[in-house]
């Protein structure tokens, strides 16, 4: 089987590759990837000679359609992805996240190609602290930041193109990943770096916002699972039931670094901060038979700090602009 993956630079494309190259050798893998500041050809160095990475963005109509026509299955990871960004400048996050998704559907109605979907759960908003409910397929669309609503944007041009044009896709919503390559301006990331250098953790607010966290190998084998058992159509909600607070986070990280479980600073809040996601993953539980591997998140998180330390060199070079742009924004 020829699969396009975009994005498979980025976090978890890259990790989509390994873990694809790893467990399915009949699988031919190409990646198309813009290389932006998110996208780093590194993290597909290990894997280099068992794939074809192709520079270039998934708004390029000519490329798509070519890479498109020469292949079985597309994989959408690409996209702009992070939520402060997208508040001080959308412009990038419509380009790739709605008319980047546009023109590869095009190529996959025209080529008749499968189409897997890669979305978030932040295309539902957000729940209350105390509210016993999770997110469901069912749940209305309700995003909160320019990054969230072109997901969402992204997600109801799939479900058109599926019953308009009858295009093979499937769509998954997933909550916050966590694991190795991902990119330093993210909330894990960005603590355990500052801790390795030292710097105490940087919490958004009172920090009681939750977040429903996944591990990255779970969240592409259950990706792989719609794949190959997915109903065409259909949208699967991934989530491991991984609720936690951003200070328990925080207190784990520091309690790991063998730092005392009050040292980290709070600093501004996120404007619009969506208060807390929580995935019902019911569906894919029980009419696709996943289950995840990586349920003790103290572990996953401690191999995961093992990680970065392990591979500084990969995220060092990143470190600094990262934190100049966060400083200058109070955070
Ligand atoms: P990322 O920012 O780490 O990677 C995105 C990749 O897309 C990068 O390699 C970047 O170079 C590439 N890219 C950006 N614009 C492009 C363009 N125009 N053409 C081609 N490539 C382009 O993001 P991620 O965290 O790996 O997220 C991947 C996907 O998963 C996204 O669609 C995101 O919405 C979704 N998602 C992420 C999470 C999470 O916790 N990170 C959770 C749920 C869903
Ligand atoms: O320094 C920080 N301090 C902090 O308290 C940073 C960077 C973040 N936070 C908070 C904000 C969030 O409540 O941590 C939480 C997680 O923040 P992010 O890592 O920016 O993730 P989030 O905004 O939840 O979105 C992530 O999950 C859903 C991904 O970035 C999205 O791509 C995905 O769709």
């Amino acid at each position: 089987m020829r699969v396009l993956v975009t994005g498979g630079a980025g976090f978890i494309g890259s990790n989509f590759v390994h873990q694809t190259v790893r467990e399915r050798p009949d699988v031919q893998v190409t990646v198309l990837d813009a290389l932006t500041y998110a996208g780093d050809r590194e993290s597909l160095a290990p894997v280099a000679d068992k794939i074809t990475l192709v520079e270039g963005s998934i708004t390029d109509v000519a490329l798509v359609d070519s890479l498109v026509a020469d292949s079985d299955l597309v994989v959408h990871f690409a996209a702009e992805s992070h939520n402060d960004n997208s508040l001080n400048d959308p412009t990038p996050f419509v380009q790739t996240n709605l008319i980047g998704t546009f023109v590869l559907l095009e190529a996959v109605r025209k080529h008749d190609v499968r189409f897997h979907h890669i979305s978030t759960d932040e295309v539902y908003g957000d729940l209350e602290l105390d509210d016993p409910a999770k997110f469901t397929p069912t749940t209305p669309y309700n995003p909160s930041s320019p990054y969230s609503s072109t997901k969402a944007g992204s997600d109801l041009l799939v479900r058109a193109w599926v019953r308009s044009f009858g295009v093979k896709a499937t769509i998954s919503n997933c909550s916050n990943n966590y694991g190795p390559y991902q990119h330093i301006e993210k909330f894990i990331p960005r603590q355990i770096t500052n801790l390795i250098d030292g710097v105490r953790p940087k919490l958004y607010g009172a920090g009681q916002n939750v977040r429903d966290w996944i591990h990255v190998e779970d969240h592409n084998s259950a990706v792989w699972a719609i794949i190959e058992k997915g109903r065409i159509g259909e949208t699967y909600l991934i989530g491991a039931d991984g609720e936690k607070n951003n200070l328990e986070v925080v207190e784990t990280l520091l309690e790991i670094f063998g730092l005392d479980r009050t040292d980290f600073e709070h600093v501004n809040d996120r404007p619009g901060h969506d208060l807390r996601y929580a995935i019902d993953a019911t569906k894919l539980r029980d009419e696709l038979g996943w289950t995840p591997k990586y349920t003790d998140f103290r572990s996953g998180l401690e191999a995961t700090v093992d990680w970065y330390k392990a591979n500084e060199a990969w995220w060092r070079p990143a470190k600094q602009a990262t934190e100049a742009k966060y400083a200058a924004q109070g955070q």
